[in-house]
């Protein structure tokens, strides 16, 4: 009672002090500012955009909103210490377009295909080529037939840095032909923060369990940012046996033939894998910074798990590489040869089991998420020099003198 007297004098003093002919410049200004709060307040809950995206977390309030919703504006989160929970409410575990229950399942053999492809990158630049294609694409680079049951949920894992213009120019060209292939897709950028040198191996695994965490895909496709695809036969689909998608690019041209490979056990560029296919050979090596060695190690990784590559026929798995300079923070690697005389030795002790079942034996910061329009994108972290120590004594010889 007491408490709800004093109160009451001081509200009435005030009161009295506001309403002087003095201050009444000062109580003006005090009740434009409350109203000016109320408005904003009223108008920020109202808002067409959800701004519990922004924190760290619960996305279940958009997707709750609708799909259409959550993908008509890009966010950014800030760094974080990810683990696999993180990541469970990071994005969307729905499936692409569920509601087909009255349509009948893609042809095995997608009728619009074309064959042999003639790219002209400007072209594609320009978009002179696939307009219609790109109109359809919902933001985050994601696409579902309208008119059939997809065969594959395939997620394209793109480990990049630095060259935006090819990975402008690559998502372009990949949802022409995907959507020609009646795929239900998701394009993935993966970018490697500075300073560290480039690691394609770590961004591929941690671009699978992302990808894992965001759809329920069939099919994970690894994807060199500068490889285009020549021949739209050649489908982004998985099969009983990990798949190299590439049978010859112009990178290799030798004598009169136009499109080779550098080596027959060669299984870079572009290559396809079940969720299982992935986990059973776990995933890529995480220790492989600067130019050189994961892919050996990786197609290693794939034989002890008892798996063996596949290719499409010769004329189907042709690539057009994009040419460019050397990357200056992908250096040559002094130490690859040690490492993946390694490999063996170490394909259970790190990899994609690196980052599961909450252990996390690699730490990463997520620095960056953005639903683009061709593609989502990710910022990544990574702290070399932990790494390296870490792992130290799996390295191989040369490394360790
Ligand atoms: N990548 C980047 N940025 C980099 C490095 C690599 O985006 O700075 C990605 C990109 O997806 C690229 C892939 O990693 O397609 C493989 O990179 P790579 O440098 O091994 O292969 P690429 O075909 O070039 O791009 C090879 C030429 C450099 C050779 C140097 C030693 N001969
Ligand atoms: C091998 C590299 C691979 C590389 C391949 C093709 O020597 O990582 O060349 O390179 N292996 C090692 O260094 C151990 S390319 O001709 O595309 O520059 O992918």
């Amino acid at each position: 009672m007491e408490l709800a007297y004093s109160w009451t004098m001081e509200i009435v003093s005030c009161s009295k002090y506001l309403c002087s002919s003095k201050s009444l410049p000062i109580a003006f200004l005090i009740l434009t500012c409350i109203a000016v709060s109320i408005y904003s307040m009223v108008l920020w809950r109202s808002a067409n955009v959800d701004h519990s995206v922004n924190t760290h977390g619960n996305l279940s309030l958009l997707l709750k909103s609708g799909e259409k919703r959550f993908y008509n504006f890009s966010h950014t989160v800030s760094p974080v210490n990810s683990s696999l929970d993180d990541m469970a409410d990071l994005v969307p575990r729905k499936k692409i377009n569920r509601n087909k229950i009255s349509l009948e399942p893609c042809p095995i053999a997608p009728p619009g295909l074309v064959g042999k492809l003639t790219i002209n990158v400007q072209n594609i630049i320009k978009s002179v080529t696939n307009d219609d294609s790109l109109k359809r694409v919902v933001y985050g680079g994601r696409y579902s037939p309208e008119d059939c049951i997809p065969r594959e949920r395939t997620a394209v894992i793109i480990p990049y840095r630095d060259r935006e213009d090819h990975l402008d120019i690559l998502t372009r060209h990949l949802h022409n032909i995907l959507q020609r292939q009646q795929l239900e897709y998701q394009i993935f950028a993966i970018e490697m923060a500075l300073p560290t040198q480039f690691n394609r191996g770590i961004l591929a695994n941690i671009g699978v369990l992302i990808a894992k965490e965001t759809g329920d895909f069939s099919c994970f496709i690894i994807h060199d940012v500068d490889a285009l695809m020549m021949n739209d036969k050649n489908l982004y689909r998985c099969g009983s046996q990990p798949r190299h998608l590439v049978t010859g690019s112009t990178k290799y041209r030798s004598g009169n033939n136009e499109y080779g490979l550098p080596y027959d056990s060669y299984m870079s560029g572009v290559i396809a894998l079940t969720d299982s296919q992935y986990t059973k050979a776990n995933g890529f090596s995480n220790v492989y910074f600067g130019w050189g060695g994961e892919d050996d190690d990786f197609n290693i990784r794939v034989q002890r798990a008892n798996m063996k590559f596949e290719r499409p026929e010769k004329d189907i798995g042709i690539y057009l590489a994009i040419p460019h300079d050397t990357d200056s923070t992908n250096q040559k690697n002094p130490a690859r040869f040690g490492i993946l005389d390694a490999a063996a030795g170490r394909q259970w002790i790190e990899g994609v089991n690196s980052f599961i079942n909450n252990q996390l034996k690699i730490k990463y910061k997520r620095y960056a998420l953005e639903y683009r329009k061709y593609y989502t994108w990710l910022l990544i972290g990574i702290n070399e020099a932990a790494i390296n120590k870490q792992y130290e004594k799996y390295l191989g010889e040369p490394f360790a003198a």
